[in-house]
């Protein structure tokens, strides 16, 4: 296919559009110039209309298609495992080794004891989800992972709540808000759907209202905000609680809506009041735990309930701490008492960034599309395998079992059947996913790979994971396969061309698949070749002309105005009830009360978290820590590209009163510890992180020196490898101390 753009003549410069979409939330239009087969400069969108451009990250993929460290052949580890000591060595023997292991792991063990954990990589549908889980399961199963490590918490909250995690307006949508309220989400840095901060900047000159909660003051508040919020870490329920106590008690909440629409707001409101517990959630008990001024949450609140339409976009910071899922169900809670589900300007406060599991008007959303692709196949080792993938994200944010949850990995690897898992753990794959640098607790992650009798790991780049492995599979990027790409919160489907041939003996991560299900005997794996799959989502997509969407490399969808969660639910109350038991948003949940769970309460609750300023530990590691996202990195992906580290230093963000109590200059060299692990780093001493709290951006590789002290920066070799009832990984909860090195 292509055949004219992939036969690159000799000396003529080409230029294919394609469409960037990299685990960052953001899907973007690139040109990219190709001379003799290989890529000389890499170019965005620009032409009419909305444009899609890229960032700079996607600008500067050129040197990491190129990267010196590219993993070009299958290779066998010769060295200590971990040491990163490999050979080169054929295809076939990489695929020969891999299957038997597979088989032999099986039989010995039972198809339980094979762990397997994917995640994105980019955003496509061929490469997405469904064909490892279906290879594995056509060859007698394997351990489910769960849990999200992006929005594990908001996924539950959605479904509990809602019945559906489709729940976002598209971006477009912002346009029509007269306030926005930007909870702990920074799309100038994690972009959460590309044109995000487009939006944004209209709705600002347009004279929208932009307010920002988070403890730091981030690119996005200092570009967009009006106002500027900081919270402590890890108490954002309780904040939202005491703003709906303030609608309560000044009668500012919709009753109508809640009376049509909802259920269990009498139970809340019990809550919210202190009814049962003697204890108002008032402004003034709130600010003791979050440290928010309670003339600002009274504030807050009042606009929120008076201006409408309101957007209040409930970002993933806080679901990614300790009990993060009530966070969720309090933000959606509030959208529903100030009446702004299912109108153009509001918002479901589902989740922000909706990610590409949510709000979304296509005729099949080609994530899902991308998981039926391979019929998700029925798993031996999994008795009530759900079949469909809505099913199985109930399963996965009700985390029933035999699952793994993926923070629990290192554990179950160390413990198996000991610490109460459902067996010993043999075997690890891992696809695409830097498991030791992502998932938290390294060091005990580094323990726990020592176990398994075998690693398989398919990576681009030698990663610290890739190092752990016993094979490594080589793995083209997108520059190298042809795949389909979806917007994330406005409606366009993208084309990936191959721009280039792949490089050494790197595949596609479905080709491998495919051709280790040939290699292991498993007849019908792929019932249809790639392109035909291609062509075919593409047309049930609504794309005309497949070609022509090739040669463009985008296709917008014919929407008549922008896309809003539950318009027909609201619209037509009657007619459409929401997926839920109740048919309402339930805003208390007797599936969630069935569980009998004290930790996951019915209605939402604040809980305070562990490792919070009031734990006993906290006199030991007085600075909470959060561990954000960075600009100039996709988690750790990009984290080696030369151009992208010129632009920012992995560096520890610490208040200028906590440095100055430490003696700590900015640019100086500290230690960041706890009982985890510690890293040596550098300072960025600033005013744009509140008191108290330290930022140790995720995603640096981890680097360890002689004594085991990480030197790459790595945030995970100090968060805490537990999560929340719901799922939710706790990265923004946990206590560190700084000291000059
Ligand atoms: N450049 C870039 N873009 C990315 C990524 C990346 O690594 N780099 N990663 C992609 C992925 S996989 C994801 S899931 C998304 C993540 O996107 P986000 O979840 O939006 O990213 P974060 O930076 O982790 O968190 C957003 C904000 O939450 C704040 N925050 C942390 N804890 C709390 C809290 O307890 N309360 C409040 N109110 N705020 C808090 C942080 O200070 C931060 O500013 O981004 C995607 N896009
Ligand atoms: N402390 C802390 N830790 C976090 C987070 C946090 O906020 N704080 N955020 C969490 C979140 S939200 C997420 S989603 C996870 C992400 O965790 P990961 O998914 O592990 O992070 P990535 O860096 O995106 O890793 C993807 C890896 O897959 C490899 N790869 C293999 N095949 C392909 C391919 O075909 N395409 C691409 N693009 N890559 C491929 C890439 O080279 C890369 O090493 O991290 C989590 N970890
Ligand atoms: S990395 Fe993400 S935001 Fe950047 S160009 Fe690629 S898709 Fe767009
Ligand atoms: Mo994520």
């Amino acid at each position: 296919m292509n055949d004219d753009r992939n036969n690159e003549q000799v000396g003529e410069e080409k230029i294919i559009p394609t469409m960037c979409s990299s685990h960052c939330a953001g899907v973007c239009l690139l040109k990219v110039h190709v001379k003799d087969g290989v890529i000389t400069r890499i170019e965005t969108d620009d032409g009419d209309g909305p444009q899609l451009r890229g960032c700079l990250k996607g600008r500067a993929y050129r040197q990491r298609v190129y990267d010196p460290d590219r993993i070009l052949y299958p290779l066998k580890r010769v060295g200590k495992r971990g040491e990163g000591k490999f050979e080169r060595i054929s295809w076939n023997e990489a695929l020969d080794t891999v299957a038997a292991q597979l088989k032999r792991v099986g039989d010995t063990y039972g198809p339980a004891s094979i762990l397997m954990v994917q995640m994105p990589g980019d955003h496509a549908v061929l490469t997405g989800w469904g064909a490892i889980e279906r290879l594995l399961n056509m060859s007698g199963g394997f351990t489910m992972y769960w849990g999200a490590p992006s929005f594990n918490g908001a996924i539950y909250s959605n479904i509990f709540t809602y019945g559906t995690f489709e729940t976002s307006n598209t971006r477009d949508d912002l346009l029509n808000s007269r306030l926005i309220i930007l909870w702990s989400s920074n799309p100038a840095d994690t972009v959460n759907g590309t044109n995000t901060c487009w939006y944004l900047a209209q709705a600002r000159e347009a004279g929208t209202r932009i307010i920002v909660v988070d403890p730091k003051y981030t690119d996005s508040a200092a570009t967009f905000a009006d106002q500027w919020i900081p919270i402590r870490p890890g108490t954002d329920t309780s904040m939202l609680v005491a703003m709906a106590h303030v609608m309560i008690s000044e009668k500012l909440y919709d009753e109508n809506f809640l009376n049509t629409y909802t259920i269990g707001f009498e139970k809340f409101k019990d809550y919210v009041l202190g009814v049962e517990d003697g204890v108002p959630k008032t402004p003034a008990w709130a600010e003791e735990i979050t440290g928010v001024a309670s003339a600002t949450i009274e504030s807050l609140a009042r606009e929120y309930a008076t201006i409408k339409p309101a957007a209040l976009l409930a970002g993933n910071g806080p679901g990614r701490s300790a009990y993060g899922e009530q966070y969720h169900r309090a933000a959606s809670t509030l959208a529903a008492m100030t009446g702004n589900i299912g109108i153009h300007g509001g918002q479901a406060s589902g989740m922000f960034p909706a990610g590409p599991l949510s709000g979304f008007p296509y005729p099949l959303p080609p994530i899902i599309a991308g998981l039926e692709l391979f019929d998700f196949t029925p798993n031996p080792v999994q008795e009530q395998f759900p079949g469909k993938p809505e099913e199985m994200l109930k399963e996965a944010a009700l985390g029933r079992k035999p699952q793994v949850h993926i923070s629990k990995f290192a554990d179950a690897l160390l413990t198996g059947k000991a610490g109460g898992y459902h067996t010993d753990y043999k075997l690890l794959y891992v696809k695409k996913c830097n498991y030791l640098n992502s998932l938290p607790n390294v060091n005990k992650i580094v323990e726990a790979l020592q176990c398994p009798e075998f690693i398989v790991v398919e990576e681009q780049v030698m990663t610290a994971t890739a190092k752990f492995a016993d094979i490594v599979l080589p793995v083209n990027t997108y520059l190298e396969r042809e795949d389909l790409t979806f917007g994330d919160g406005l409606a366009y489907i993208g084309k990936q061309n191959k721009v280039i041939e792949p490089l050494g003996e790197s595949k596609s991560p479905l080709q491998i698949t495919a051709e280790l299900a040939e290699w292991m005997g498993i007849e019908g794996f792929l019932e249809k070749s790639a392109e035909e799959m291609l062509k075919e989502r593409a047309q049930m997509s609504g794309i005309p002309d497949y070609e022509a969407f090739s040669k463009e490399g985008i296709q917008w969808l014919d929407l008549p105005e922008p896309h809003v969660a539950f318009k027909n639910q609201i619209e037509d109350p009657e007619n459409n009830p929401f997926p839920t038991p109740s048919g309402k948003i339930e805003i208390y949940s007797q599936q969630i009360a069935d569980m009998g769970n004290p930790e996951a309460p019915p209605i939402p609750t604040y809980i305070e978290t562990w490792e919070s300023r009031n734990d006993p530990i906290a006199e030991k590691y007085p600075l909470q820590l959060i561990t954000t996202h960075f600009k100039r990195r996709t988690n750790a992906q990009f984290d080696r590209v030369p151009w992208l580290r010129e632009l920012q230093e992995q560096r520890v963000m610490i208040n200028s009163v906590d440095a100055q109590a430490r003696d700590i200059h900015d640019g100086d060299l500290v230690r960041v510890f706890n009982d985890r692990g510690q890293m040596m780093i550098r300072a960025n001493v600033t005013e744009r992180i509140m008191p108290g709290v330290v930022d140790v951006p995720t995603g640096a590789w981890y680097d360890p020196d002689e004594n085991g002290i990480d030197r790459g920066g790595c945030a995970n070799v100090l968060t805490r490898d537990v999560h929340s009832p719901a799922g939710s990984y706790p990265y923004n909860t946990g206590l560190v101390e700084v000291e000059k090195a």
